[in-house]
């Protein structure tokens, strides 16, 4: 990226930075960043999210997605009755609405790119994969803050340590009437290093902090909480010690009270010895929420007719010393990185955000 137009210096307050607290991070597991963007960073936040929403929607409902040639990559054809302009029409507004994908089609897209004529992508460049799913590949803004800006490279340096790849990059837009996530964690990685039952599991919680460690970042540069629409994040201080990937892979039914009957049932606080709790957060606007990636969570539903729920999760990990070196880790949509790595656009923190697994360099 030149430099640097899309650079917000005055992003987050330098105080709210500072007060990061190590030992309760790893104690609860979460920590909040209180109102920790600067008004303009707020602002700046809420429009590249409403941005990419609006690209992300236009791309949906002004495709031919009927002459998409999917065939010839190997993917389904999406039901016709869910390509129909009005179906299309009533995927727009919001993150994870696109119920017309065939199976393997987000993937497809990031690990290829679909090229495709019928695609119609005005207004912006199409990228290979939807924008909701690597907002970075479509606003400088978001390519700064998730990969770049001195100041986020900072904060996810304190939940991380020094060295960290990149995992996931997505909006989280919640309209009204969205329905949410019932409890659930995640894996590290693919949930090769899991030890727990994603059911059952809990059965040897320790108070050592992982080391095979992905952290979930959430910004909501309008807040969240229950007087804003609803549909919150609820999280359980210390579950992150069962390391349990609750339901990672399989069907999430659990409510609150589901989880506090089932799984959560008779199980302490390893550090503390207090019974767990639920902790539905409550976050004003410019916040921040970090959370390593065993800890149970849910979202709410969110009251139909509320206002959208602007949101950007961003996800990274440790690095993995097993893994054999590649160029680009799995998070990294390969021919993005490539493309624009020729341009001459990718500076060295992206490279060390986006690159493979190399052994660690900082001890
Ligand atoms: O929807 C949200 O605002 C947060 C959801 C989330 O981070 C998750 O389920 O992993
Ligand atoms: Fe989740």
């Amino acid at each position: 990226m030149s430099e640097n137009s899309a650079r917000l210096d005055r992003l987050l307050h330098p105080e709210v930075l500072a007060a990061f607290d190590r030992d309760v991070y790893e104690r609860d597991g979460y920590w909040v960043w209180d109102g920790i963007l600067t008004d303009e960073g707020r602002a700046r936040w809420s429009e590249s999210l409403q941005r990419v929403q609006s690209l992300n929607d236009a791309i949906v409902a002004n495709s031919d997605w009927g002459r998409v040639q999917f065939a010839a990559h190997g993917l389904a054809a999406p039901d016709a009755d869910k390509i129909a302009p009005e179906a299309l029409a009533g995927y727009r507004g919001g993150s994870e609405q696109m119920r017309f994908q065939p199976p393997g089609l987000r993937d497809f897209m990031y690990q290829h790119g679909l090229f495709d004529p019928a695609l119609v992508t005005d207004g912006c460049e199409w990228q290979g994969m939807m924008p909701e799913y690597f907002p970075l590949a479509y606003d400088e803004f978001i390519l700064d803050v998730t990969a770049n800006h001195p100041q986020m490279m900072d904060l996810l340096g304190k939940v991380l340590g020094p060295e960290f790849l990149i995992d996931h990059v997505l909006t989280l837009n919640r309209p009204g009437g969205s329905t949410g996530r019932r409890w659930h964690g995640h894996p590290y990685r693919q949930g090769q290093h899991e030890t727990e039952d994603p059911a059952t599991g809990g059965q040897s919680p320790s108070t050592q902090f992982l080391q095979h460690q992905c952290v979930r970042t959430l910004c909501y540069p309008e807040g969240m909480g229950k007087t804003d629409g609803g549909g919150e994040l609820a999280v359980v201080p210390g579950a992150h010690l069962y390391r349990t990937p609750y339901m990672w892979d399989k069907r999430r039914t659990d409510y609150d009270e589901d989880f506090a009957a089932g799984w959560m049932r008779d199980k302490d606080h390893p550090a503390t010895a207090e019974p767990l709790q639920i902790e539905t957060l409550d976050l004003s606007p410019g916040s921040m929420v970090s959370f390593v990636h065993h800890m149970p969570h849910h979202v709410g539903h969110r009251d139909e007719g509320a206002p959208t729920r602007w949101g950007l999760l961003m996800a990274y990990r440790t690095r993995d010393p097993e893994q054999a070196p590649s160029k680009w880790n799995e998070g990294t949509p390969a021919h993005w990185a490539d493309r624009t790595d020729a341009h001459g656009l990718m500076t060295q923190q992206m490279r060390r955000i986006f690159e493979g697994d190399q052994p660690l360099t900082s001890a």
